[in-house]
């Protein structure tokens, strides 16, 4: 149905029956595996010398797989998700991911619309299928706001997720509302997992997403025929289990107390820490510093702009404004670590209670480690990459899963 360069995957077809009639060979196949598992394993779940196992364990799945029914719905969204996802790759790597997941019904991407669209989305949604579902539900006023085929989001949604094998809930606006949901909320918008209550909806926060978590999780899927294990608010460990502000490339400016105080200055020109900018990394659960963005290019903080925290739930609320510094302690060097921790555990509520508590008794093993440091060190005296003790054994797995990433 969709306008891909490959044919589409038949029914009676396995996954590697198809690509080999695509001209894939095993190499190319087991090339992206290895970037499925780079991207599955970016999250410290995986260790580094385990990816390879995981690729094969991957590719054997993969290419024994049948094509799943993908129903993909956009509600109130701006299609960023969309569009991130299809960047997710190169050209051959996209084209191959939507073409295995056989979208259905998508209404940026299918050929038909109007009447043939709707057609296509009944016909779908009778069936077992996976749905992808992009933006908010808004329900003030009767749900006026997203009317799509004559019919209200409320109502497309819990259609077309009746007959759902699983829900994946891509992008903020598909978490809790995003921008949408920000006050006044003047839509009344809410999240899927707000309306879906009777099965698991998994999480895919971020505005947008990157593509690479969206297209991992969907392969995840594929491969293993359930959802990878989730946190506290649905969204995978694979890709949310760490925070930006501890794979951070600006760590160890952070932590020796070195911070840029205007984009301007002397320290934005070397690189230093953009925490007193407004960046909201230790208080956002995300892997943009592993994954990055475009192909692995690069990441706003590394760009020099603060994170904006978007992968968390009510940021444009609990985020904002976003170029002043989150509430809490100002104690420069040794100490900020602690001080961070406690300032993401303010600012994103006590549901990150659980994850506090664990950050909180690592950075009190690494603060019992450095207390013999003086209260502010220079960059130079640790070394650019130098870290200690169970950072300096994470940095190096980082740098093995970076290098072998999409
Ligand atoms: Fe929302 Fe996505 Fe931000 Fe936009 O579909 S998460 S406004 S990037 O497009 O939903």
């Amino acid at each position: 149905m969709l306008g891909s360069p490959f044919d589409l995957w038949k029914d009676d077809e396995s996954c590697g029956e198809y690509l080999t009639r695509q001209g894939v060979s095993r190499r190319q196949f087991l090339s992206l595996c290895g970037r499925v598992a780079a991207v599955l394993g970016c999250g410290g779940l995986i260790l580094g010398n385990q990816t390879e196992a995981l690729a094969k364990e991957i590719a054997d799945k993969l290419s024994g797989a049948r094509r799943p029914v993908v129903v993909w719905l956009q509600l109130q969204e701006c299609t960023g998700c969309m569009e991130s996802a299809l960047r997710s790759g190169d050209r051959t790597l996209e084209s191959l991911i939507l073409s295995m997941i056989s979208l259905e019904y998508n209404e940026l991407l299918m050929a038909p619309s109007g009447e043939q669209a709707e057609a296509a989305l009944g016909k779908a949604i009778e069936q077992p299928h996976l749905l992808v579902v992009n933006g908010s539900i808004p329900l003030r006023d009767k749900g006026v706001y997203c009317v799509i085929g004559g019919e209200t989001a409320e109502s497309l949604l819990r259609r077309a997720a009746k007959n759902a094998s699983a829900v994946l809930a891509v992008g903020a606006c598909a978490h809790y509302g995003c921008i949408q949901a920000a006050h006044p909320d003047p839509t009344g918008a809410v999240g899927v997992a707000d309306i879906i209550k009777d099965r698991q909806v998994v999480n895919l926060p971020g505005c947008p997403p990157i593509g690479e978590v969206i297209t991992a999780t969907l392969l995840y899927y594929l491969v293993y025929g359930h959802m990878p294990q989730v946190d506290y608010d649905g969204r995978p460990l694979f890709a949310y289990g760490q925070r930006i502000h501890d794979k951070c490339p600006r760590r160890a400016h952070y932590d020796a107390g070195q911070f840029v105080v205007s984009f301007d200055d002397d320290n934005a020109r070397k690189g230093y820490c953009l925490y007193k900018m407004g960046c909201k990394g230790p208080a956002t659960f995300a892997p943009c510093p592993v994954i990055e963005w475009n192909l692995g290019c690069s990441f706003p903080i590394k760009a020099g702009h603060p994170c904006l925290g978007c992968t968390e739930r009510n940021f444009f609320d609990q985020m904002t404004p976003f170029y002043k510094r989150l509430p809490g302690l100002d104690v420069p060097g040794v100490g900020v670590e602690l001080t961070a921790n406690r300032i993401g555990g303010a600012a994103v509520g006590a549901s990150l209670a659980g994850v506090a508590v664990h950050s909180a008794a690592t950075v009190l093993r690494k603060h019992q480690s450095r207390k013999e440091e003086p209260e502010t060190l220079p960059l130079a005296a640790l070394g650019e990459a130098e870290i200690t003790g169970q950072d300096n054994d994470t940095a190096k797995q980082d740098n093995k899963t970076t290098k072998s990433k999409w």
